[in-house]
Order: C-alpha cells, then structure tokens, then sequence
C-alpha cells in the first residue's frame, strides 16, 4: 500500500477525530522541555503548595516511552464529555446528584481515541502511546485552547465540558506552534468562577488558582481525608468534585444542561453506599451501575460525600 504524503496524513488524523467530536493539534516532542521547566519554575518560585505538588504534579513523564526510540510530537486531544445524573434514595425522599463531566468514562474516552489513532495511523506505518504530561498548558500552548479565569481550558464548540488526553507519536512535525497561554477575552469582563467559587480558590490577585483550596482536592481524597473545618457543608454541589466555576460560566450556557445518563441507586443500595461497603460486597447489578459512571475506583469516597447531602445515615 503507497503511503501518502504527510499533509494527507494529517487531513485524514483530523477528520477521523473529528468524526467523533474530537479536536486535536500536533506539537513537536522538543516542547517537553518547555513544559517541564514551566512547571519546575512555578514550583521553584513557590507558587504550588508543597503538599498539592507532591500528591499530584509530582508525578508526570516527561520523557516518551523507551519503545518508542522515533517518538517526534505529541497530540492533544480534546474530548467532548457531558455530566451524569445520579438518583440515590434515603430515608424515603430521592435526591438527584450531580457527577460532573469527565468522571464516568474517565478511561474508556481517552482509549477509544487511542483506539482511533492505532485503527487509523497502524496501518500508514505511524504509532501513538498515551503520554502522562501537564495536559492545559499544553493544550493551551499548542492553540488548540485558551484558559479561563477559572483555570479551566475551553474549546471553541465545547467550552471546558471536555476531557484532555495526549499522545506521544513518531508523526512529524511540519509547522510547529508554540504559542503564549491565552486567557478567554471574556474572561477581563466577567468574574462569575471568582464569585461563585465556594472556597474562594479564584484569586483577584494572581491568574493561578489556590489549587490547593479547591473543594475537589479535598472530596476526591481517600476517606481518612475528612472535609477540612473551614469548609462549610453547603459548598458541596456534586456527587464528587464541583461545578459551580463551569456551571456559571457565561462560555458554558450552550453546555450546562448536557446531560447523559441517569444511574439511580434504590435506598438499600444508597444504605451500602452510605454505610461504607466495598465493592466486592456488593450485589452484582449495583456493582455494575457504579462502574458503568465509573465510581467503582471511588467507592471509598462515597460515604462522607454522600453523608454531606443525607446527613442522617
Ligand atoms: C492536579 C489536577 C487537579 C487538582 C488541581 C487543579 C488545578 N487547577 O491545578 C484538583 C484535584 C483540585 C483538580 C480539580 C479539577 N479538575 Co483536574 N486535573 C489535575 C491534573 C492532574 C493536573 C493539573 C495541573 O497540572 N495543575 C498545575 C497547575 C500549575 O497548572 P494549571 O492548572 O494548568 O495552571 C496554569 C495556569 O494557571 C497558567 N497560568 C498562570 N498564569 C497565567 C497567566 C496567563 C495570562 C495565562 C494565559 C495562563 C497562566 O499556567 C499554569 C501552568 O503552568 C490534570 C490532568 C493533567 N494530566 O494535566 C487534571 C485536569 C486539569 N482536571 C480536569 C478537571 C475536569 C477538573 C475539575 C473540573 C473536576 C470537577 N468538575 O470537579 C476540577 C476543576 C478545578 C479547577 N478550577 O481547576 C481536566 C480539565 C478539563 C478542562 N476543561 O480544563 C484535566 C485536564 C483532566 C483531563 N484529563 O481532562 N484537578
Ligand atoms: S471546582 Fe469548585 S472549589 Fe474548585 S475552583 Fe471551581 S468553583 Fe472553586
Ligand atoms: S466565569 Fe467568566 S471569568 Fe470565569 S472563566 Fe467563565 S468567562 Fe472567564
């Protein structure tokens, strides 16, 4: 089979992703430099608490795999991904919980584009393997995104209601962009996320948020993290992590009501749940309604979730 010319290969990678809503930019393999040293100088300059950079921005790879010796870019992709409705019934009354975008399918949608890439660069001779890297500012330096004020990024056609992945790949790279971060022009005008942020994680003074503030730092934590004293109850707003910066985002109105799927769970089931069963304990049917939203990972985590909207378990 006559392998065609580069730029064909590209036209061909972008219509295949866009079949399935996908948005994507090749950036040359030279740029792991660049995003490992802006990291390192935030840290450096001590703008990341030390406990939030250990536990999460300690641990990205910054080299390609080593079976992978003609690694020459990376692609990022954004993925589409709505919210999930989940009923939970207790005590009588059912209460309809949010699980914010990205959660459910957290592994599936990146592997189904991973999946694509294989399907359609296999057999053109290219390769890609998922790469663990710092996923906004690398979205954002490539021009596939701009920030938020809410430090989210936003994707023309599906505001920050998406999941980023990125892949390493021995594609190469023609016309390399490597931009400055871009913040939404909205953004100087608006100040909805700062407002609406329950923990006051948006600051006035600086554009990087006090991650380490964020209500999803904490409620995603294992359970012998309990809910620091300071946050008062009533910012819970999901099941786990928060939408109150995306959904009072004026960028979002076209996305805050997609919706897809509804998982509701009996009061017996809520009562496992609330009461701390794991996983294996639970009767198949239940066990198979988490995972299809994928919270069987955090299980763990229900029960003082859970018992911030049912506090009388
Ligand atoms: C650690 C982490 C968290 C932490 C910290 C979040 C944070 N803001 O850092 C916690 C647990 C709190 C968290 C929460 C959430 N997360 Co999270 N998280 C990550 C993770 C693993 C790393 C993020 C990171 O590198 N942070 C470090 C800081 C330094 O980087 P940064 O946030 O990009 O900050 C940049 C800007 O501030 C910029 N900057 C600074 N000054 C200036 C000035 C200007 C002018 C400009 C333009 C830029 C700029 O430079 C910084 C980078 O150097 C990524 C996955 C990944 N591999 O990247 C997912 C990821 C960022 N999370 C994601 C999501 C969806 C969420 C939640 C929305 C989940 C939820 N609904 O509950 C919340 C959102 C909270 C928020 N407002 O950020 C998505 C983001 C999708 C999107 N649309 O942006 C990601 C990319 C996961 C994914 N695979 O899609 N998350
Ligand atoms: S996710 Fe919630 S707590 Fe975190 S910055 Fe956004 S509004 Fe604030
Ligand atoms: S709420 Fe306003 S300030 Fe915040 S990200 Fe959206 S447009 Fe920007």
């Amino acid at each position: 089979m006559a392998i065609p010319g580069i730029h064909s290969v590209l036209d061909g990678l972008w219509e295949c992703l866009a079949k399935r809503g996908f948005k994507a930019r090749l950036v040359s393999i030279d740029h792991l430099a660049d995003l490992r040293r802006e990291l390192d100088e935030r840290y450096l300059n001590g703008e990341l608490d030390e406990a939030f950079y250990r536990t999460y921005l300690n641990h990205f790879d910054f080299i390609p795999p080593e079976d992978m010796p003609a690694a020459a870019s990376i692609l990022v992709v954004a993925m589409p991904r709505p919210q999930t409705r989940m009923g939970f019934v207790w005590r009588g009354q059912k209460r309809v919980l949010v699980l914010p975008p990205i959660y459910s399918g957290f592994c599936d949608v990146p592997r189904e584009a991973g999946a694509l890439l294989d399907q359609y660069l296999g057999p053109l001779g290219f390769q890609a393997r998922p790469a663990n890297l710092p996923l906004k500012p690398l979205a954002a330096h490539s021009g596939l995104a701009e920030y938020g004020r809410n430090n989210l990024i936003y994707v023309s056609g599906m505001g920050s209601f998406l999941q980023l992945g990125a892949f390493f790949t021995d594609l190469p790279v023609e016309e390399d962009v490597w931009g400055e971060m871009r913040v939404m022009a909205l953004c100087s005008a608006c100040r909805a996320c700062l407002v609406k942020c329950p923990t006051g994680a948006i600051p006035e003074d600086r554009f990087l948020i006090h991650a380490d503030r964020c209500l999803v730092y904490f409620n995603e934590r294992a359970p012998d993290y309990p809910l620091p004293a300071w946050l008062n109850a009533a910012a819970s707003n999901t099941l786990v992590g928060c939408m109150l910066c995306q959904q009072f985002c004026p960028v979002n109105h076209p996305f805050k009501g997609w919706f897809d799927g509804y998982v509701e769970f009996s009061e017996e089931e809520t009562g496992w749940l609330l009461h701390g069963a794991r996983l294996e304990e639970l009767p198949e049917t239940t066990r198979e309604r988490l995972e299809r939203v994928n919270l069987g990972d955090l299980i763990d985590v229900l029960p003082r979730n859970l018992r911030v909207f049912f506090p009388d378990p």
